[in-house]
């Protein structure tokens, strides 16, 4: 390292190194001095329309990539990403979270500078909360040090960090020679040993074993392991919603999604009836277990995680969960049979009623199921648009991306852009609510200013459809824009309107062919109608009343 490198510098090298290409995110003056470092560098900038757009955007590249950025101003700017921030920090998704502030020599004597709300490390106190490190790089003797603790914190725990620079010191070098901080944590070797004795006697005495893999599968990058160990012994394989496509779905010991009684029947019963789940990287979140309708018996069950390792109700500390997946991987577990498992039934072939056969829910996904290709990365938001995609039946992993237990709206237009800057061989397949779109849609600006060609379906259902099934009002209505218009006003894509079987399908062949730009789907729903997923959640909890 050039002993004149400055910490702005530093910074930008050290998310190079660990896989970040783009930094999403909006100027302003606390910011210019490293925007400028940054459009100087191998760092790609991109232009959001609005913070919390870049916020999840940052989050959904993170998802694919491994690593994501996000840079922005003092307050105004940084306050918009508390959103984003709390759901990468919810979902376990590592992004680096920058922020400008004012320069440590205008601080003298607390002068009311713009943008400061209370006193000066207000912001890094909210982000405190919403991240497993921050720092405030006023020290350039340990500047660099900083930075490799909050990244590291960053990866080694999977979930946001806050990084803020003073103005006047991005420019100032740092220590000469710096060597980046090397970190090795490893497991306690006889608590992994024990550890994985237990797992091996458990799941050899096991009759019928299942794995429940979830999102930090992921995060981790163990899929070929989960693959391997899958394959090995036959070991039958379930995702929950948060960890779809974990594995690619059409592998002959993957089960589906299991979600408690709002997921498919044949997968409940199959779990359920386990004697030894085998939970990877799994967190029992309401949405995870079905709003707690999943009956799993943790006397028979293997819990790992990052966070924890529980063997029935025996825990183990200092056990990392790489080192434990990579373990059942080299265990002895003996080989099975697979038989009579269920499999995920792919939707039904789509043939498109002719004529003025209004479109339903239920046929909209039966139709966006065809058109998943292996370049597709499927990206949802909260509201119908999550629970139905469930029924999807991705190609290859990594290609599903949902909030699906912070459950914020407004994620998926962002997110995608996220994705295609992450993946720019991917397409995004967006499903999002018109109450979702209506709050963050507008970022297709991204994709005409980059060339991104997203296709996006607004289930338009006139209104807050999950909560009118929950309790209806005025308050459940939205103006009904013309999405499909929006093209006209964003001077790019293509908008389609869509009430019938015939129209849909000719607009999505018409998406397809047409990848130059983006398209935007504009599906008209009855404001009642429900997916198979929501439908099956109701029928379920109305038994049980
Ligand atoms: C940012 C945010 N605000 C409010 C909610 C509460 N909420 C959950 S679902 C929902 C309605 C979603 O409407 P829409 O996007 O149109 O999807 P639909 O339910 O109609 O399928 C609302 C308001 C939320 N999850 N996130
Ligand atoms: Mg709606």
């Amino acid at each position: 390292m050039k002993s004149s490198t400055s910490i702005g510098d530093y910074l930008i090298q050290r998310l190079y190194a660990n896989g970040v290409r783009h930094v999403f995110g909006i100027p302003g003056d606390y910011v210019l001095g490293f925007y400028d470092q940054l459009t100087h560098s191998k760092l790609r900038v991109i232009n959001t329309t609005d913070e919390e757009c870049a916020g999840f955007a940052a989050d959904a590249y993170a998802r694919v990539r491994g690593l994501g950025a996000v840079c922005v101003t003092y307050c105004v700017g940084g306050l918009k990403v508390v959103n984003p921030t709390a759901e990468a920090f919810a979902e376990k998704s590592p992004v680096v979270i920058i922020s400008g502030a004012p320069g440590m020599r205008e601080r003298d004597r607390n002068p009311l500078l713009h943008h400061k709300v209370r006193e000066f490390d207000t912001q890094k106190k909210v982000f405190e909360e919403l991240t497993v490190a921050s720092t405030v790089l006023d020290d350039p003797q340990i500047a660099f040090a900083e930075i490799d603790r909050v990244i590291h914190a960053a990866l080694r725990y999977k979930r946001p960090v806050y990084i803020e620079l003073p103005r006047d010191l991005i420019h100032t070098p740092g220590i000469p020679g710096y060597k980046p901080a090397a970190f090795h944590e490893l497991s306690n070797p006889q608590s992994l040993a024990e550890a994985l004795a237990e797992a091996t006697a458990m799941i050899n005495a096991a009759k019928q074993p299942v794995i429940l893999a979830d999102v930090e599968i992921h995060r981790f990058g163990l899929q070929d392991e989960l693959l391997q160990l899958a394959h090995q012994t036959n070991i039958p394989v379930a995702a929950t919603l948060l960890g779809k496509s974990v594995v690619g779905e059409q592998h002959p010991f993957y089960l589906g999604v299991y979600e408690g009684a709002m997921g498919r029947e044949d997968v409940r019963q199959y779990v359920e009836s386990s004697d030894c789940t085998i939970m990877l990287g799994w967190f029992m979140t309401d949405i995870n277990l079905g709003v707690y309708t999943a009956r799993l018996d943790p006397a028979r069950s293997i819990c790992a995680t990052s966070e924890k390792l529980t063997l029935r109700y025996h825990n183990y500390d200092d056990v990392r969960f790489k080192d434990f997946v990579r373990g059942l991987v080299r265990a002895k577990l003996r080989p099975r049979e697979l038989v009579n498992l269920p499999r995920p039934q792919p939707l039904p072939a789509f043939v498109a009623l002719r004529g003025k056969n209004k479109i339903t829910v239920k046929r909209l996904f039966q139709r966006l199921n065809a058109f998943l290709s292996d370049n597709t990365i499927v990206v949802a938001d909260v509201g119908d648009a999550l629970f139905g995609a469930a029924d999807l039946y991705i190609h290859k992993r990594t290609e599903f991306l949902g909030p699906a237990y912070y459950a914020s709206m407004g994620f998926a237009v962002p997110a995608a852009m996220g994705v295609q800057f992450a993946n720019p061989k991917s397409r995004p397949l967006v499903i999002v609510g018109d109450g979702a779109f209506q709050m963050t849609g507008m970022e297709l600006s991204t994709a005409v200013r980059y060339n991104l060609n997203p296709v996006v379906v607004v289930l338009n259902n006139r209104g807050y459809g999950t909560e009118r099934h929950m309790q209806d009002g005025p308050y459940n209505d939205l103006v009904p824009w013309h999405y499909h218009r929006l093209p006209e006003v964003l001077g790019k894509g293509r908008g389609y309107l869509v009430e019938t079987e015939e129209q849909l399908d000719k607009a999505l062949f018409a998406a397809e062919r047409h990848s130059d730009t983006f398209s935007l789907l504009d599906v008209h729903l009855d404001p009642f109608d429900r997916s198979p997923a929501l439908q099956r959640l109701a029928e379920r909890l109305a038994k049980k009343l």
